[in-house]
């Protein structure tokens, strides 16, 4: 009897381990239930098919956004076998799509996408899927089934001839799970930009079909893979040589490195690992910057121009764009989003292989090399000049009560749960709004105009600027390798501008300056925008407004309306800024994210770097969301 019951409980778990389990706890498969879980769905698909394209049966991906508000994912690889599989005695297809952990690895696919919340099988997308309908081309057939929340509908039938082979599925997000099925174009747009980019000859075309978005469709491909992926992150930026690209195996390990230095300050470098981009880095971009260090170093020594000293791993990164990608079986990701690559032997075969590639391009590359040696030189230089600047601010800041710039209302509570510091616009708006804040909580920093633009500058410069060591020493963590998110003197920082075209940019200057000097803090969500109101509607009580929207819908029908424009924070009495801009209760504030660092990098430097055509483009079509979304 007791024997019976626990064969009873096995059998129970095994079900509930199914596609069951996949509906009750969907968060622990696909990451969330909110956007970013609704876009997992799409990855998992394509990322099959793209697995298909690097074991070279497939260079073509379709990605449809339905009229329908579905989504179609097809691709002309082998398609998914049809053959009945021999343990579950139904079409192996129908097992990728059913059983958990089944789907697209039937055969070892060496690279195989299997790492963090990556690879969790197509049956997944079943499962979260109101309806999912699977048609497949293969052995001169047509094949299609039908499923919903994980449950085939019909069995699999033979619908057609073809001489084609491939994948076809269309899904549709179960409204059950998902807050929201509404799929973003540029969400797509960027991840497929990337996943071509990192596969050479691999196309795919994506097209927006729905009836309440401008029809959109785009072809994306890279026949230079790597190459073009640098060339495509610096083109705003000034390239000083042709890009270096190399590809080795090392123990099974697919290494891939394009880079190219540009006149910029910063480094930009990104880490791949199976196509998954590893935002926290990890041994992979380790191994690298390691190699490229040394590699510079020895190099400049052995010619001569490195006379004495070391040129540190920052003064050989300033300016650099690469990109490192890599393949292999086994990859361990780690770190709090579960996007650092963790294998320790890794960093022992980029550095290897990279050092010996690096070493014999600057030796076959000696205009590139010279440029890259004085680059790195003249980033030490600035080094120890920008140290000089940091002791200086040290000794200014001083001055201040408590080592707080003058300038700076502070807030008298010193927990720093609830405290908020306020960085505003121009003197005026900085008067009205020390009025207005809660001493308790809230504390005032005025902005004299616009800060430097830290993009075309060298951080010593930068650091020079009394505007900007205002900014540092009011928000207390320190920049760059001093930062220390611990010594953060409030918990959210807000950027409180006017709701014009110079509070835009004065917006932007600030982002830059977070972004490139404080990214930690951008990161994790401590930086906000304040949404000034754009108008005052005067009914029988006052309405604030915050967009020409909100206004038609007020002012409908009313023969004459009696609005006032706000055209800056100045124009706002004490108590009026109070309610609609920084009364906790009542105000609007918009969190900046850094949705994504390959995004985020190319919008900044568009926006703040040299190339002025393309940020007219930019700003042009991103009108006022352009300083706030990204
Ligand atoms: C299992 C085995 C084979 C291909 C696939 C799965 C496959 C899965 C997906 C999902 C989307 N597109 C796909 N394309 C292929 C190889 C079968 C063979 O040996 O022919």
């Amino acid at each position: 009897m007791a024997d019976k019951k626990s064969d009873y409980g096995a059998k129970a778990i095994k079900v509930l381990e199914g596609l069951e389990g996949v509906r009750m706890r969907p968060a622990m498969y696909i990451g969330s239930t909110s956007k970013e879980g609704l876009h997992h769905l799409v990855w998992e698909v394509v990322d099959n098919a793209v697995d298909e394209a690097m074991a070279g049966y497939c260079d073509k991906i379709f990605v449809t956004l339905n009229e329908d508000g579905s989504i179609t994912i097809e691709d002309n690889g082998r398609g998914i076998p049809v053959d009945k599989h021999p343990q579950f005695k139904i079409p192996a297809c129908e097992v990728a799509l059913t059983k958990l952990h089944a789907g697209g690895k039937f055969d070892s696919k060496s690279y195989a996408i299997s790492g963090g919340l990556h690879g969790v099988g197509v049956s997944c997308v079943n499962a979260l899927s109101e309806k999912l309908i699977l048609e497949i081309k293969r052995g001169g057939k047509i094949y299609k089934q039908e499923y919903s929340r994980g449950k085939p509908l019909t069995k699999l039938k033979e619908v057609g001839k073809t001489k084609e082979s491939g994948t076809k599925i269309t899904f549709y997000p179960d409204p059950e799970i998902f807050s929201t099925l509404v799929f973003d174009y540029k969400v797509l747009e960027t991840r497929f930009r990337e996943t071509t980019f990192l596969n050479a000859g691999l196309r795919i075309f994506l097209e927006d079909k729905r009836k309440d978005k401008p029809n959109k469709k785009e072809e994306f491909f890279a026949a230079g893979g790597l190459v073009d992926f640098v060339k495509w992150l610096n083109k705003s930026r000034e390239p000083l040589h042709k890009p270096f690209y190399f590809k080795r195996e090392v123990e099974g390990v697919m290494i891939e490195i394009a880079f190219q230095y540009t006149s910029a300050y910063q480094e930009n470098i990104f880490g791949f690992v199976n196509t998954i981009n590893t935002v926290e880095g990890g041994t992979h971009v380790t191994g690298f910057r390691t190699a490229l260090t040394r590699a510079v170093n020895d190099y400049a020594k052995k010619k001569g121009t490195l006379k004495s000293g070391t040129l540190l791993g920052d003064d050989v990164r300033e300016g650099v764009t690469a990109v490192i990608s890599i393949k292999l079986a086994n990859p361990q990701f780690e770190g709090q989003t579960k996007t650092k690559l963790g294998n320790s032997e890794i960093k022992g075969y980029v550095d290897s292989a990279c050092s010996i590639a690096l070493s014999e391009y600057l030796e076959e590359n000696p205009a590139a090399a010279k440029k890259i040696v004085a680059k790195a030189m003249d980033s030490a230089k600035a080094r120890l000049a920008a140290k000089k600047a940091k002791d200086l601010v040290r000794r200014k800041n001083a001055f201040g009560v408590g080592g707080l710039p003058g300038k700076l209302a502070d807030c008298s509570s010193k927990k720093s749960e609830n405290t908020e510091l306020y960085i505003v616009e121009g003197n005026s708006a900085g008067g009205s709004a020390k009025t207005a804040r809660n001493r308790e909580t809230q504390a005032i920093l005025p902005l004299r105009g616009k800060i430097l633009n830290v993009e075309k500058v060298n951080p010593a410069k930068a650091l020079s600027s009394e505007e900007i060591a205002n900014l540092i020493t009011a928000i207390g963590t320190g920049v760059g390798d001093e930062f220390n998110i611990d010594k953060l003197r409030y918990n959210k920082i807000i950027i409180m501008t006017d709701a014009d075209v110079d509070g835009g940019h004065i917006k932007t200057l600030l982002l830059t300056f977070f972004y490139r000097f404080m990214p930690e803090l951008v990161e994790k969500g401590y930086v906000y925008g304040a949404m000034p109101p754009l108008f005052r509607v005067r009914k029988k009580t006052d309405h604030y407004v915050y967009s020409e929207e909100e206004l038609k819908e007020l002012t409908k029908g009313v023969a004459n309306p009696n609005v006032t424009r706000f055209k800056g924070l100045g124009e706002m009495s004490a108590s009026q800024l109070w309610e609609t801009t920084m009364n906790p209760k009542t105000r609007k504030l918009k969190k900046i994210h850094v949705e994504d660092a390959v995004e985020a990098d190319q919008v900044f430097t568009m926006l703040m770097g040299s190339d002025v055509a393309g940020r007219k483009e930019f700003i042009a079509e991103n009108a006022r969301e352009a300083n706030l979304d990204v």
